[in-house]
């Protein structure tokens, strides 16, 4: 099983992707995704410049041992280039570890510890009432868990809220990010009514999360978090920037909404305190941006003694060769909670073909061996890279502030 290719490939069929193919000796090929939004080049760069040479000729089969020498031979470690460039190889073995042992990866992984992958959507609105009826447009399509974003009253854009419907992409293109004015104190004050609506219209039987993008302070999360109470939200996503792990503590002392975090965090140490200590009650760590399914297997196992359950990012920007890795891991550990699920374009998914389906409010990995996910280079070949940024927020002094 030695190898003998590896190859980045870059793509932007809507969207930048960065996608690792290895192939062995044997004709076996194995695909990763290193997409990191907004700085594709660094990690394709990561790969092709520093990695790809040091794979050629090593058994394949040895995914820990790989991961080992890339992890701690590079001396520098962590980080969101170095974890999503490791991801990318370590997701592309597993893959051809599947296919070499004839079965899907969630079978080396141990078998299915459930029937399917619960997912959220997104619902998104300009008013309050766009919300609440795209909210209802989730649930008629049979989604369990819906998160919902609006427009605040006196702010021009907000984050996570866009026109397009059905494909949101956060990510614009241009030679640099498109910037907008944040206010917590108008978005504390309206937050709660949003959910009240929701639950008003739609009344309790589904799951509802709302994401508040690193943006509030450790006490106004915790004023919004008890304010939210009444609305049972299944979780309050990223209250406060994720770097403050203490802030965590006012929080949790303040509300019982639970409280998920981690899309931003590479690693098990990032977010070791925050498990270990019980502040938050998902772990949103993620394929590709925490060094691919050995990793974050470990994240996972860490957070069940703790009893924090999984959500993964799943956002566009995580291509579908993440998305089937994240599938074959989220259906077979035991502490599963939920898996963020935001469908690609059309166009993305003729590039990536791939075996997973969504069916009653689930994702369903493929059960062929590997992870029932390829990549279209022809295809793939017709999209270059297009230079894209998630968007800057300035308070309204002028000051630069999370997004
Ligand atoms: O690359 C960052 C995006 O994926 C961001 O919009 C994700 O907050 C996010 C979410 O919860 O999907
Ligand atoms: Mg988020």
């Amino acid at each position: 099983m030695k190898i003998a290719d590896a190859r980045v490939i870059v793509t932007c069929p809507g969207r930048n992707f960065v996608t690792l193919k290895i192939t062995t000796e044997s004709g076996l090929t194995g695909v990763g995704d290193a997409t990191l939004n907004g700085r594709e080049l660094a990690v394709a760069s990561y790969l092709t410049d520093h990695v790809c040479g040091l794979l050629i000729g090593r058994d394949a089969s040895r995914i820990n041992d790989i991961w080992q020498y890339l992890y701690k031979g590079a001396y520098w470690r962590r980080g969101p280039v170095t974890m999503s460039a490791i991801a990318a190889v370590d997701t592309a073995l597993w893959d051809i570890k599947g296919k070499a042992a004839g079965m899907p990866v969630y079978q080396l992984l141990g078998g299915k510890a459930r029937a399917g992958v619960m997912v959220y959507g997104h619902a998104n609105g300009a008013t309050v009432d766009d919300a609440v009826a795209e909210v209802g447009r989730y649930l008629d399509a049979g989604y369990k868990a819906v998160r919902v974003q609006c427009g605040v009253p006196g702010l021009e854009h907000v984050y996570g809220v866009s026109d397009d419907r059905d494909f949101y992409e956060p990510a614009t293109a241009g030679v640099a990010p498109e910037e907008a004015v944040w206010a917590s104190e108008k978005y504390l004050d309206f937050a709660p009514g949003l959910f009240a609506a929701v639950r008003e219209a739609h009344g309790f039987g589904f799951h509802l999360l709302h994401d508040a993008h690193h943006r509030l302070t450790p006490i106004e999360a915790a004023r919004l978090g008890k304010a939210a109470e009444p609305y049972r939200l299944f979780w309050l996503e990223d209250p406060i920037s994720e770097e403050l792990q203490e802030g965590f503590r006012t929080i949790r002392q303040h509300t019982t909404t639970p409280i998920a975090v981690g899309e931003v965090y590479n690693s098990i140490w990032d977010c070791q305190q925050l498990i270990t200590e019980q502040l938050i009650d998902y772990i949103r760590t993620t394929v590709v941006h925490a060094g691919g399914i050995t990793h974050l297997r470990r994240i996972f196992d860490l957070a069940a003694l703790y009893h924090v359950r999984t959500g993964s990012h799943g956002a566009t920007d995580l291509s579908p060769v993440c998305m089937a890795a994240a599938l074959h891991l989220d259906i077979s550990v035991p502490n599963f909670g939920i898996q963020e699920y935001m469908r690609h374009t059309p166009e993305t998914d003729e590039v990536f073909p791939h075996s997973y389906r969504f069916e009653d409010g689930m994702l369903l990995p493929g059960d062929e061996p590997g992870l029932g996910v390829d990549i279209d280079e022809e295809l793939a070949a017709r999209y270059p890279y297009r230079q894209a940024y998630l968007p800057v927020n300035r308070l309204e002094d002028g000051t630069v502030h999370d997004w």
